[in-house]
């Protein structure tokens, strides 16, 4: 089941809290490559992308955005190398970073029909307007209770850029996002810290949701059905897997920036991705929002091999039934 795996790591992105620019070099050194190879992937590492350092001082926020340009600049270089890579017919892994370089049209661009499974503790749907603060408390989240969380974190937002919701001046910024999602191609899984405006914006667009209510309700097995039903009812779309590991709870996680209670499993979380593979329509992965410095060296350990198994599973590990994928398909294999 040789099939082509073009690789994308993108360590540079800025979420709130610094460090989850390492988590993709954390995950190469664990040894993904050999992993997947291992699995049967001829795969491909482009290297770590490199950034120039943007200043705080030369990249003042717009509006409520911050780090702007550093962000625009970060997710542009890494949704074009992407699209080449999809273009070539490969299944393209990206590895964050935080989650504003996620999906930022790559390979959507690529499959017009593309349908995303969303999954992630985070909505990621706020607009340059509606992002708002909050106390960690209220959050359900690890940090001090009485801790502010900042509004205008691009990696809450890469949602509202894909479906094209509304771009003005504050965003400007991040105009070359195109506008390639529409909200019955996408679901999420494992959802439970929304913000007010996210829940608004999910109601009136009438988008899909599976919150951690649902997998306690109807377990895992049923939601992931569900999920596809409602995106890819005949199961004849391709599909972007975008796993924030946030998703997961953050005693099976804990290393990454915004962890919240009440998450997935180990299993449900591999469950997931090997439910996807299985369906042999899988175009593209992120793995994002490790951050091995936020926790002691056991903690960040677990999070980085957590988010290898992830991978795997996504790509075929412990799956025997084997669907030739979208992409070799186009090729003719
Ligand atoms: B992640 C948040 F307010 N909604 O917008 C925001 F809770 O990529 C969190 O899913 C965003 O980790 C989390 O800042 C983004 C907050
Ligand atoms: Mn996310
Ligand atoms: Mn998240
Ligand atoms: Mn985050």
């Amino acid at each position: 089941m040789a099939s082509q795996l073009r690789f994308i790591s993108s360590p540079k992105t800025v979420a709130p809290r610094p460090g989850v620019d390492h988590g993709p070099i954390h995950i190469v050194n664990a040894g993904i490559i050999d992993q997947l190879k291992g699995l049967g992937w001829n795969v491909e590492f482009g290297g770590h992308h490199q950034f120039e350092e943007v200043s705080a001082e030369s990249d003042p926020p717009i509006g409520k955005l911050k780090n702007p340009r550093l962000v625009s600049r970060v997710t542009n270089a890494v949704s074009n190398t992407v699209s080449d890579h999809a273009k070539q017919g490969r299944l393209v892994l990206t590895l964050g970073g935080d989650h504003s370089l996620a999906s930022y049209g790559n390979d959507l661009s690529q499959f017009p029909d593309a349908t995303v499974v969303w999954v992630d503790a985070h909505a990621d749907i706020n607009t340059p307007h509606t992002t708002e603060s909050g106390r960690c408390q209220l959050k359900g989240c690890l940090f001090p209770s009485d801790e502010l969380v900042l509004p205008g974190n691009i990696h809450g937002m890469p949602v509202s850029f894909l479906l094209g919701l509304p771009r003005d001046e504050e965003t400007a910024t991040l105009s070359w996002v195109p506008p390639v999602l529409k909200p019955n191609k996408i679901v999420y899984i494992g959802l439970r810290d929304v913000d007010a405006g996210e829940k608004k914006i999910l109601k009136d667009l009438g988008i899909k949701a599976f919150s951690m209510h649902e997998v306690d309700k109807y377990g895992i097995g049923k939601v992931v059905e569900m999920a596809l039903d409602h995106v890819n009812p005949n199961r004849d779309l391709p599909i972007h897997l975008s796993f924030d590991v946030d998703a997961l709870d953050p005693t099976v996680a804990p290393s990454t920036g915004t962890p919240v209670r009440g998450g997935l499993t180990f299993r449900e979380g591999h469950y997931i991705c090997e439910a996807i593979f299985e369906t042999g329509l899988l175009v593209g992965l992120d793995l994002v929002e490790v951050n091995p410095t936020l926790a002691d060296s056991i903690s960040i350990e677990q999070t980085v091999k957590v988010g290898c198994s992830l991978i795997r599973s996504a790509l075929g590990e412990f799956i025997t039934r084997y669907t030739k994928s979208i992409t070799e398909r186009s090729r003719g294999d």
